[in-house]
C-alpha cells in the first residue's frame, strides 16, 4: 500500500489532482514508493490563490506578537516530530539522517527567531522638520506570497520562506519541489496543528511547470519567493519583471574554498571534505572549487583524494553512512555529464570518481562516486558551472591576491571560505572576497540562520533570507506623518 497524500487548499486535504497523480521515489532504493501525491495544474493554484487572498485581511489583523506564538507552536510541534520528519526526508531525498535532522532543526530555529521577531518588527520614529510633528515607519504585510522551493532542503528552505511570511501577516500559496513533497505536508499539518487559520497556507504538489508558473503568473499573487538554479530564476525574474511584482530569488553557486600556505591543513582537508562531499554535494553552498596555494596543492590534494575514496556511500537510513545518493536519475545525468565535459577539456586530470557506483544495493539507487579534477584552469566550464553534485575542482595559485582574483573569477557569488592562520590575509579575503557569506577557517557550508543568507551576483537578485534582513522581502515599508500643530504645515517651505 502506498501511501497517498494531498494538497491543502482553503483548509480542505483532497488527494486528486487535476492532471492525475505522481509518485515519490527513494533515490536510494527505487523499490520504495515513499507516496502518491496529486498532480495539479492552473485549477488548483487558483483555487489556492482565491484561499489565500480571502484569508488576508483576517490573519493580518492578527497582532504580530500572536502570530508570532503560533510560530512558536509550530516550532515546538517540530521539536517534537524531528526524528519521523527526518527520516521521512531521508527517504524522499536520499541525503543521510544526521542531515536531515540538521534540516528540520535549521526549521526549528528559524520557527524560535521569527516568533521573536513577532514582537519586534522593528520601524523607526523621526523626529520632523516642523514643529508638533511626528515621523514613523511601519511593515506593512504584501499580501499573497508564492513559495517555491527546492528538494536539497525540504524543511530549511520552506521554513525560510514562510515563517517570516506568515510572521509579517502574508498568506502563502506553497509549491514544493516534486523530488520532496512528502516533508512540505508535515511542514504544513504542522502549521495547522499549531493554529494557523483555514487558507492562511496552502499546498499545492505538482511541477514547476505546471504549478510554479502559474503561480508566477498568476495577478492574485503579489510576490515570489523562489530559490533553485540560476536558469528558472531568470525566467521567473522576466515573468515578474513584467508584472512589477516582488521577487526574491535565491539563485546557483560555484562556492571556493581558498587554502593558503600557512593554514592547518588537517582542518582545511576536514572542511574540504565536508563543504564538498555533503549532501552529496547538493547544496547552493557545497564546495565545488579547491584553491590551494602552490605550495601545499600537490600534499593537500593527495590526502583530499585519499579520504574522498574512503567515504562510506550508501542509503542515508544507515548511520553509518557518510554520503547518500543523488536526487534522482536526472541529477546524476546532469553529474556525470559534466565529468564528461572535465575529462574533455584541455589539462584537466580525474584522480578519482567519474562513476556510477554499481553492484547489490548499488543498483537500486543513484550513487555517484565522489570525484576530484585537478590542473583545473579559470576558464574551464567545470571551473565555472554549477554542478550541484560530489564534484570538486581544483585550482592552483600563487599568493593570496592571486586566490581571491581567483575566487571572484565567477558569475556567482553565494558562500566562500579561506584556510590560513595570517589575521592580515583573514581580513583581506573578508573584504575583498566578492560574495555573500565568507567563512575564516571554515568549510563554505552550515549558514546559521541568523545572519542574512544569500548571494552577489548571479545568486540572486540582491534579497537575503534569514536573520532581520528577510523581513525586507516580506514586508512594504509605511512612512507616517503625525501633523498635531493643527494648522497646514508645508514641508521644505515653511522653515
Ligand atoms: C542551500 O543549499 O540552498 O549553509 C541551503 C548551508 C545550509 C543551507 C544551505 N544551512 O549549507
Amino acid at each position: 500500500m502506498v501511501d497517498k497524500y494531498r494538497n491543502h487548499i482553503s483548509g480542505k486535504w483532497s488527494a486528486t489532482g487535476s492532471l492525475g497523480t505522481f509518485k515519490n521515489i527513494n533515490p536510494a532504493d527505487t523499490r520504495d514508493i515513499v507516496g502518491e501525491f496529486p498532480a495539479s495544474g492552473k485549477e488548483e493554484v487558483d483555487a489556492a490563490v482565491a484561499a489565500a487572498r480571502a484569508a488576508f485581511r483576517k490573519w493580518s489583523l492578527v497582532p504580530a506578537p500572536k502570530r508570532g506564538e503560533i510560530i512558536k507552536r509550530a516550532g515546538d510541534l517540530m521539536v517534537e516530530r524531528k526524528e519521523d520528519i527526518a527520516r521521512l526526508m531521508t527517504r524522499e531525498m536520499g541525503k543521510i539522517l544526521i542531515e536531515t535532522r540538521g534540516d528540520v532543526q535549521e526549521g526549528i530555529d528559524t520557527a524560535y527567531y521569527a516568533a521573536g521577531e513577532g514582537r519586534r518588527l522593528f520601524g523607526d520614529t523621526v523626529p520632523c522638520e516642523l514643529p508638533n510633528k511626528l515621523g514613523m515607519s511601519i511593515r506593512c504585510p504584501v499580501g499573497v506570497c508564492g513559495v517555491i522551493t527546492p528538494w536539497n532542503f525540504p524543511m530549511a528552505i520552506p521554513t525560510w520562506k514562510i515563517f517570516p511570511a506568515l510572521m509579517c501577516g502574508n498568506t502563502v500559496v506553497f509549491k514544493p519541489a516534486s523530488d520532496t513533497p512528502a516533508t512540505a505536508v508535515k511542514f504544513v499539518e504542522i502549521l495547522l496543528d499549531a493554529g494557523v487559520h483555514e487558507g492562511v497556507i496552502n499546498l499545492v504538489h505538482g511541477t514547476g511547470k505546471t504549478v510554479g508558473m502559474p503561480m508566477v503568473e498568476h495577478p492574485g499573487i503579489q510576490l515570489i519567493g523562489f530559490t533553485g538554479s540560476s536558469g528558472v530564476g531568470r525566467i521567473i525574474g522576466e515573468k515578474c519583471g513584467a508584472q512589477l511584482k516582488r521577487l526574491s530569488l535565491e539563485l546557483g553557486g560555484k562556492n571556493a574554498e581558498i587554502v593558503m600556505d600557512d593554514a592547518n591543513l588537517e582542518l582545511a582537508l576536514e572542511g574540504a571534505l565536508w563543504g564538498a562531499f555533503g549532501t552529496t554535494g547538493q547544496r547552493c553552498t557545497a564546495t565545488s572549487r579547491l584553491i590551494l596555494h602552490k605550495k601545499i596543492s600537490k600534499r593537500f590534494v593527495e590526502q583530499f583524494v585519499e579520504k574522498a575514496q574512503k567515504l562510506r556511500i550508501g542509503n542515508g537510513l544507515d548511520e553509518s553512512v557518510q554520503v547518500g545518493p543523488l536526487v534522482n536519475a536526472g541529477q546524476r545525468d546532469i553529474v556525470h555529464n559534466y565529468v564528461k565535459i572535465g575529462r574533455e577539456e584541455d589539462k584537466a586530470t580525474m584522480l578519482c570518481g567519474g562513476e556510477f557506483l554499481t553492484g547489490g544495493d548499488y543498483d537500486r539507487g543513484f550513487f555517484y562516486k565522489p570525484t576530484v579534477f585537478v590542473n583545473v584552469t579559470r576558464g574551464m566550464r567545470i571551473a565555472k558551472e554549477e554542478i550541484f553534485g560530489p564534484v570538486v575542482v581544483a585550482l592552483e595559485v600563487e599568493s593570496l591576491d592571486d586566490a581571491i582574483e581567483t575566487l571572484n573569477d565567477s558569475s556567482y557569488g553565494l558562500s566562500s571560505s579561506i584556510y590560513t592562520q595570517d589575521v592580515n590575509a583573514a581580513f583581506k579575503a573578508m573584504r575583498d572576497i566578492e560574495a555573500g557569506i565568507t567563512y575564516i577557517n571554515g568549510p563554505t557550508i552550515g549558514a546559521e540562520i541568523q545572519l542574512p543568507f544569500g548571494g552577489m551576483k548571479n545568486t540572486g537578485n540582491g534579497h537575503r533570507e534569514s536573520s532581520h534582513t528577510v523581513l525586507d522581502t516580506y514586508t512594504e515599508w509605511k512612512s507616517i506623518y503625525v501633523d498635531f500643530s493643527g494648522k497646514l504645515q508645508r514641508a521644505q517651505i515653511d522653515t
